[in-house]
């Protein structure tokens, strides 16, 4: 089985951040032979990281290929073209910005047809942000909540763990 996760956000969100925390945490299960390319610590295009996980039964093997989406304007209409199939969709949400431009991002969600895909949300960059859980829950009812510091790797594998059980479940709603 193959799932490809998709990290969503506003540009500086944390997406990268949450990429490059999880190839640390999972680097045991990284398959991918991409070498990042960024200049200045900035993603110059998108990021990829494959992993090769086991199921808790350990009798099967899932590749997860994760990826964000380029934050710079100009490769506004190269997202089309990434997106593709996607099984489940990280929205991070940057907390040191107000809830409309946050909603910005989950706009650009429902643009790219994405709002019926598995969504679970991080709450990121809780150790400067303001916005808290709860303006965030009434904008977003009952979708799963993640706080994240993701440059601490705070909540960056509990959120992919959370999506990864998202997106497993509609799998096996859907057979
Ligand atoms: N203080 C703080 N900074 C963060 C956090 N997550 C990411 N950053 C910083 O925010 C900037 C943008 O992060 P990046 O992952 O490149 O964002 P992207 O544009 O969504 O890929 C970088 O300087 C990160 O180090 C966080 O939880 N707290
Ligand atoms: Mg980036």
């Amino acid at each position: 089985m193959n799932l490809r996760i998709l990290y969503h956000g506003l540009g500086m969100a944390g997406k990268t951040t949450n990429l490059e925390k999880l190839r640390e945490i999972y680097s045991d299960y990284v398959s991918d032979r991409i070498h990042q390319q960024t200049s200045e610590g900035r993603t110059v295009y998108l990021d990829i990281l494959s992993l090769s996980i086991k199921t808790k039964s350990g009798d099967k093997e899932i590749g997860v290929e994760l990826f964000t989406t380029p934050g710079q304007e100009r490769f506004r209409i190269l997202r089309k073209w990434i997106f593709g199939r996607v099984d489940g969709l990280v929205l991070v949400l940057d907390s040191t910005r107000s809830l409309e431009e946050n909603l910005r991002a989950y706009e650009e969600v429902k643009e790219y047809g994405l709002n019926g895909v598995p969504m679970v949300l991080q709450l990121n960059k809780r150790d400067v942000g303001k916005l808290s859980p709860e303006e965030v829950r009434v904008a977003f009812g009952d979708v799963p909540l993640v706080e994240a510091v993701a440059t601490a790797g705070m909540g960056v594998a509990e959120t992919f763990r959370a999506v990864l059980k998202e997106a497993l479940n509609a799998k096996a709603t859907a057979g």
